[in-house]
């Protein structure tokens, strides 16, 4: 299989915006190379191999100091990649990992052990299978001991369906990309509103405001997510996260400039706080709480 989506930014431009320091990138990937770490068989797309050495030097370009290593689909339930990046990161990487109901205490300890703090459950059927929600629960019933959360991957629509699931699910929450939005509906919409909602009734629910790109209608540098990404940001200062999303596989039309996504984090975090928050506080406090005694 050839790959089937456009390479990543080569060249990012350096960003107007410095994050603090101390700042997280919350969500990115490794991908291979594919010689050292095979793509998994039943995945829905062939990415460009991107590399830890890579992801790590883009993190010290754009001035962030650690990263969440998020496990993607083409690896499948593969998680050697994202665990030799975590090794490799001397502490500044930690991850999330797709694994199955057939796991065992020992597995999941030593993911633990290299770094991953929770589980991925993809719900886009254009990325993965359907897997039964009991399973699911499963899942996330055995990793709930270790203090892990369950990230989700939805699209707006099937929130609607998925929320008793995730109400049931022993663990936090952590939404991929704000449960991606339909920005032609805006923020007033019921569509987002339920979102809002849902976050508020619910305190285990956290949210990541990341990936305009593949949200926007407008194009770069994606002013038209912003109302969305506020309006978290704005009402759940204490669960937000942001990352780049490198190397934005499956991007199509396209590809996304890290420094131009790095300088659109004050545009909807508007002050100081706001951004130590979403940048460091909360981050560190789902990834790296438990090195803190
Ligand atoms: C993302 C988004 C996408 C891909 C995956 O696991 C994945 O393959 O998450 C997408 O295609 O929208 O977060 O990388």
């Amino acid at each position: 299989m050839d790959a089937d989506w456009l390479p990543f930014h080569p060249n990012p431009t350096r960003p107007a915006y410095r994050p603090p320091a101390g700042a997280v990138d919350a969500h990115c990937h490794v991908f291979g190379p594919e010689a050292q770490f095979p793509y998994a068989p039943e995945r829905k797309y062939t990415p460009c191999d991107a590399g830890k050495d890579q992801l790590f030097a883009l993190r010290d370009f754009l001035g962030f100091s650690r990263n969440v290593v998020v496990q993607a689909t083409c690896h499948g339930k593969d998680n050697r990649a994202l665990v030799d990046a975590l090794k490799a990161s001397n502490g500044l990487a930690r991850g999330v990992a797709t694994v199955g109901e057939e796991i065992t205490e020992a597995e999941i300890q030593a993911l633990h052990d290299a770094g991953v703090r929770g589980v991925r459950f993809n719900f886009l059927k254009r990325l993965a299978d359907f897997t039964p929600h009991d399973v699911l629960q499963r899942i996330a019933a055995k990793v709930a001991p270790f203090g892990w959360h369950v990230v989700v991957y939805f699209e707006a629509p099937d929130l609607v369906e998925l929320q008793p699931l995730f109400t049931s699910l022993p663990t936090r929450v952590v939404v991929d990309h704000m449960g991606r939005p339909d920005v032609a509906l805006g923020v007033e919409h019921p569509q987002f509103q339920r979102f809002l909602q849902w976050m508020s009734e619910d305190p285990d629910v956290w949210s990541k405001v990341s990936c305009p790109e593949r949200l926007s209608l407008a194009g770069p540098p994606y002013d038209d997510v912003v109302p969305f990404q506020r309006a978290i940001v704005e009402c759940f200062p204490d669960r937000v996260l942001w990352g780049t999303d490198w190397p934005h596989p499956n991007l199509k039309g396209h590809m996304a400039d890290d420094g131009v996504l790095t300088d659109q984090i004050p545009k909807f975090a508007t002050t100081e706080e706001a951004r130590r928050r979403l940048l460091i506080d909360n981050p560190m406090a789902l990834y790296w709480g438990d090195d803190r005694g």
